[in-house]
């Protein structure tokens, strides 16, 4: 049983999420989404627009998603690897290289992000157009 964590806000949930669990499952068997907190996304400077509990909700609805954990700050992945047994660490490769302190833990992978979409520009773009 191959066991891959990947972690993130998910807000306004897109193709280019579904894209990453996609592939990210088909790398193992059991898939973890640490779905980071109201709370740490104000650490991270973000201010999603769907709540923690509501981002949640869908992810878990996802087929390619087995568990939802909380991602509450930067310093949880190495204990998270060792709690749940992680085999696999997967990000999108806007990461690329931030996070290669995780392969003393459990091996490494930056999946290609998907063009074009992203959080930031369907909001930009619903914006833009109640002008
Ligand atoms: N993603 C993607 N393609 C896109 C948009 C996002 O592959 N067009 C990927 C990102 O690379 C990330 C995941 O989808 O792996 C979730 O994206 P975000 O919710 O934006 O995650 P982020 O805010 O980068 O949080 O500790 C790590 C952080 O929590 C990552």
């Amino acid at each position: 049983m191959r066991r891959v964590i990947t972690y993130g806000t998910f807000d306004l949930l897109h193709y280019g999420h579904i894209n990453l669990l996609r592939r990210a499952k088909t790398l193992g068997d059991y898939l973890i989404v640490a779905l980071s907190t109201d709370e740490f996304n104000a650490l991270k400077g973000k201010k999603s627009f769907f709540p923690y509990e509501k981002r949640k909700l869908l992810l878990e609805a996802i087929r390619y998603v087995d568990l939802v954990i909380p991602e509450e700050n930067w310093n949880q992945k190495k204990s998270d690897i060792k709690e749940y047994h992680i085999d696999l660490f997967v990000m999108g490769d806007d990461w690329k290289g931030k996070f290669d302190e995780l392969k003393d833990c459990c091996e490494v992978v930056y999946l290609p992000r998907t063009p074009e979409i992203s959080t930031t520009e369907i909001k930009k773009t619903l914006h833009d157009q109640e002008k």
